[in-house]
């Protein structure tokens, strides 16, 4: 009998309202259930919202470096239990061991940095125009925030939320994606444990329709940072558009990496494997084109072909696999139509995989060949819709001007690459590029957590999550104005 799991409301585990559960299985053996989880409706989440707004009042004031030592703590515990933690991703979403420890570690990396941040959270300090006047700003909480995160980083992406909005002084209701809940049911345990007091982070679990939305539309809910697909960001960014509540969007990418004939292929192929097929393609940052310098296609083409065949495709607990499977079956059927789609374009040419991988003990699971497609060029679907899967399409380009121009066009702006010697067009493409990150002799893939994350066009609504900026999101400004002059100034009139 799998586990029944609960939601989390105030610091106790309940039942859901509805008495219903889901189950969770495992993507790479598809009979094993993991755990039954609660499937919850928006009275779930109003009593989770009414536990956070009351616990808020408490929270906001306790100190900032007070706070800061409790997160410090979780970090320790994430510490100690990151092998235990990976194994449950990796069960759970399909991505190798290596990988799901590397998502652990972006979690405790952003936890002892936002534990810092407790004993900075800085402000400004600056003249008044005016005489015997003080100028500064502070920053406060916003209240009670909904946090909405993805399955492809079930550890990493929640802490990039979580922890800066809990050094600022805020509490949670958070909903993690279905596929991946018992990774959010230990976080929550980590954060208890740590110290974080009953109701400032509360868990629901359950679907988009029924518990994302009541999250969404809930009048006490007053931020909403959201990291999935565009088409659901735009629907967040309505709502709160209606209800002018404050929104943090991280969603699609089309991410490319040029290659100039002039680089180093061997470290090209190495990056376009990793970005490509790391994580089964499933990452926002994924690399999914190629731009490739004529004069360097040929040989790219080979080497890369050659290194893809060998990767070793299975289950991402087993020691030797390279890639683990797709998350769902769903998610199999989207990639294997954009392939299809892929071989009916013009002029597209599909190099190597294109089908479901099926072998051995793969049968039980959801896995795909990886997949190369070259002869692409800007006017494909599957060289403008994000297909969130291993497949990489090959552009070939006369020279720079044109990988610029190709890389460009896309709806998107998350991430991007250039391989070159060349010092001086590294730095051009760093100028012209336009994406939120871009890297120079490095895939598309590789954020650290202490640097601004996002992007650009329909990737973006103008925030950066991690490092500093993720303060930005999860605060508001006060300006204060302390007048000692003890008469009346007036600001823009007075003169003396
Ligand atoms: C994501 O794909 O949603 O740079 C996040 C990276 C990781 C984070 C990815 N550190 O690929």
């Amino acid at each position: 009998m799998a586990t029944k799991f609960k939601n989390f409301i105030n610091g106790k585990w309940v039942e859901p309202d509805s008495g219903k559960y889901f189950e969770n299985i495992n993507p790479a053996s598809k009979t094993e259930v993991l755990g039954v989880f609660p499937r919850s409706e928006s009275s779930d989440v109003e009593k989770a919202a009414q536990a956070a707004e009351n616990a808020f009042e408490k929270w906001k004031e306790v100190p900032a470096p007070k706070r800061g030592e409790i997160i410090l703590k979780a970090a320790q515990l994430l510490i100690e239990k990151k092998e235990e933690l990976a194994r449950i991703a990796t069960r759970e979403m399909g991505k190798i061991l290596m990988e799901t420890r590397g998502d652990v570690q972006e979690g405790i990396d952003t936890a002892i940095y936002m534990a810092g941040e407790g004993r900075r959270l800085f402000g400004q300090t600056t003249p008044s125009e005016l005489r015997n006047k003080f100028a500064m700003t502070v920053r406060a909480p916003v209240g009670v925030v909904g946090i909405i995160t993805p399955w492809n980083f079930p550890v990493a992406i929640p802490t990039w939320k979580i922890f800066p909005a809990l050094i600022c002084g805020n509490s949670i209701v958070f909903k993690p994606a279905t596929d991946t809940p018992e990774s959010a049911i230990r976080l929550v345990e980590i954060l208890t444990e740590a110290g974080i007091p009953d109701g400032v982070i509360n868990l629901i679990f359950g679907s988009g329709s029924d518990v994302g939305k009541a999250i969404i539309t809930h009048p006490k809910i007053n931020l909403i940072s959201f990291t999935g697909s565009s088409e659901t960001g735009r629907f967040i960014a309505s709502e709160c558009g209606k209800r002018l509540k404050k929104c943090a969007l991280e969603m699609g990418g089309k991410n490319a990496q040029i290659i100039i004939d002039d680089a180093d292929l061997d470290l090209a192929v190495d990056g376009a494997l990793w970005g490509a097929f790391g994580t089964t393609g499933q990452r926002c940052t994924a690399t999914s084109r190629l731009i490739v310098h004529k004069k360097a296609l040929d040989d790219f083409s080979h080497k890369l072909l050659e290194r893809t065949k060998k990767i070793i495709i299975g289950n991402g607990l087993d020691q030797d696999t390279q890639m683990g499977p797709l998350i769902n079956e769903p998610q199999r059927e989207k990639v294997h139509n954009y392939v299809g789609i892929g071989k009916n374009e013009d002029k597209a040419e599909l190099l190597m995989g294109g089908e479901p991988h099926a072998e051995g003990k793969c049968s039980q699971g959801f896995f795909y060949k990886p997949t190369i497609f070259t002869n692409g060029n800007p006017g494909m679907r599957i060289a403008q819709e994000e297909i969130f899967g291993p497949v990489v399409l090959i552009m070939p380009v006369k020279d720079f001007d044109e990988a610029i121009k190709v890389i460009n066009n896309t709806q998107y702006g998350l991430s991007s690459s250039i391989y070159t010697k060349d010092l001086n067009l590294a730095f051009k493409a760093v100028e012209k590029i336009q994406s939120g990150i871009v890297y120079v002799n490095s895939p598309t893939i590789g954020a650290e957590s202490h640097l601004p994350f996002g992007g650009v066009k329909d990737t973006g609504n103008g925030h950066r999550e991690a490092g500093v900026t993720a303060i930005d999101i999860f605060s508001e400004w006060k300006t204060v104005y302390i007048d000692y002059s003890g008469r009346l100034q007036k600001a823009q009139i007075d003169t003396e």
